[in-house]
């Protein structure tokens, strides 16, 4: 053990690691015994004291009392929960040093966590998430930090009514290690499928990066989005929303490869993938800043004017907003303006996407999700795995869904949404979409459309 001024702030810090010598299943973090600190105490630094935490090895390790800390590294195959029901178990992490998650961190409830001076940085095997023994829906923690790092080999899933709050940057990052995915190396990956994320800096993707965002509480970003991600097929946005919410200029780099205003945008026809299209992206009035599109990274295709767009199937302008479309197309499906002001230059424009005649015009290449065209705009119905008639509801998949897969094969626009197998629509309904159908009847989901 050491004791040293690691933030220079004249208190002396304790590095203290937990060793876990409470009696079994005594995995508190109150029960004084489980540190390697002198006396009866545990990291807190609500006295003269103050902590850098680690937890390392299998370390399992349960927050039952509110603590402030320095800094807290979640290291090997250790395991934070700070899922407490109850008045206290909340977590602040103070100093520069922040909160590095290799290990586990897992929170239920309506616990919270703050790291408002430093990272949250998760890699190589670092996992934030809703506890699994959580009731469905019941959790509302939040995670707040300074700046957030997720790299390779990091996730963070937000679940429920969970929130992510940043206060600068936010960064998804694996570059040239991600590089074809060699050595079956993991993205970094973020996902939400119903919570909420407010970034107050830049949304950073860069390299091979996994990012779903399917919550239709829109992510509220008051920056710049920098996408320079080049993994298309990990960007699932298709069905989520996102507010340009700053009152500083704010710039969006379009991804898409842009194949003109044609419902291939949002699905793309040689790669399929989603084609960095995104479901709503709403502007607000920002006080006036202006919010300018551009392709300054090849993403997909090339940096060139117009080589790449961005697909949205629904744009929202409110009033007194302002955009630029600098050298790149914005394909929409549907458009509410409400007053803004509109600048192109070189190529630059807004356009819409012709109204689909059919189901088929809608598909997003998921099955987790039945397309329709109704009254020439795509609706998208979150449904279960092979429940290919959105029948919906406790056994939805029935004698029907095979009877419609077995007429989509014989004739497609039939039964438009048979097309589940592999996970992504390959774009023919054939015998692997029957056996998909037959495997969902009798129970199975590959493709955790949950
Ligand atoms: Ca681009
Ligand atoms: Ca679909
Ligand atoms: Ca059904
Ligand atoms: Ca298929």
């Amino acid at each position: 053990m050491t004791s040293e001024d690691l933030d220079m702030d004249g208190v002396p810090d304790e590095c203290s690691d937990f060793t876990g010598g409470c009696p079994a299943m005594s995995n508190e973090w109150s029960c004084f015994d489980n540190w390697d600190l002198p006396g009866e105490v545990y990291p807190d630094n609500s006295g003269p004291v103050t902590y850098s935490v680690t937890l390392d090895q299998t370390d399992n390790v349960f927050l039952d009392v509110d603590v402030t800390i320095d800094s807290l590294a979640i290291i090997d195959n250790s395991v934070l929960y700070v899922t407490q029901t109850g008045a206290a178990g909340d977590l602040a992490i103070v100093a520069p040093g922040g909160l590095l998650i290799e290990g586990t961190l897992l929170v239920a409830n309506n616990r919270t966590i703050t790291v408002p001076n430093g990272p949250v940085v998760l890699q190589s095997g670092g996992l934030y998430a809703k506890d699994p023994a959580a009731a469905p829906g019941s959790v509302s923690a939040s995670l707040s930090g300074q700046r957030v790092d997720i790299l390779q080999g990091g996730e963070l899933r937000l679940e429920d009514t969970m929130s992510l709050t940043v206060t600068d940057d936010l960064r998804l990052e694996c570059l040239t290690e991600c590089d074809g995915l060699r050595g079956g190396q993991t993205p970094p990956i973020l996902q939400s499928t119903t919570g909420q994320m407010y970034i107050q800096g830049n949304a950073v993707l860069a390299g091979t990066v996994t990012w779903g965002y399917s919550s239709s509480v829109p992510l509220e970003l008051a920056g710049n989005f920098v996408n320079h991600s080049i993994s298309p097929e990990g960007f699932d946005f298709v069905h989520g929303a996102m507010l340009l919410s700053g009152t500083m200029d704010q710039r969006f780099e379009v991804g898409g490869d842009d194949v003109s205003a044609i419902r291939d945008g949002f699905f793309h026809p040689v790669g399929l993938h989603s084609n960095f299209a995104m479901g709503t992206l709403e502007v607000d009035a920002g006080m006036g800043r202006e919010v300018t599109f551009e392709n300054a990274f090849a993403n997909i295709v090339a940096v060139g004017p117009c080589d790449e767009a961005l697909y949205v199937h629904h744009l929202i302008l409110r009033s007194g907003s302002h955009i630029t479309l600098n050298n790149c197309k914005v394909y929409y499906e549907t458009l509410a303006n409400e007053g803004a002001t509109i600048t192109t230059a070189g190529c630059g424009q807004l356009a819409a996407i012709p109204a689909c005649a059919q189901d088929d015009d809608c598909s997003d290449g998921s099955p987790c999700y039945h397309d329709e065209c109704a009254a020439g705009v795509c609706e998208f119905t979150r449904v279960a795995y092979g429940d290919v008639n959105a029948s919906g509801g406790p056994g939805a998949i029935d004698l029907d869904d095979i009877l419609c897969v077995l007429d989509g094969f014989a004739s497609p626009a039939v039964c438009a949404n048979a097309d589940i197998s592999p996970c992504r629509a390959n774009g023919i309904i054939d015998l692997d979409d029957i056996l998909a159908v037959l495997d969902a009847f009798s129970g199975t989901d590959p493709c955790d459309c949950g």
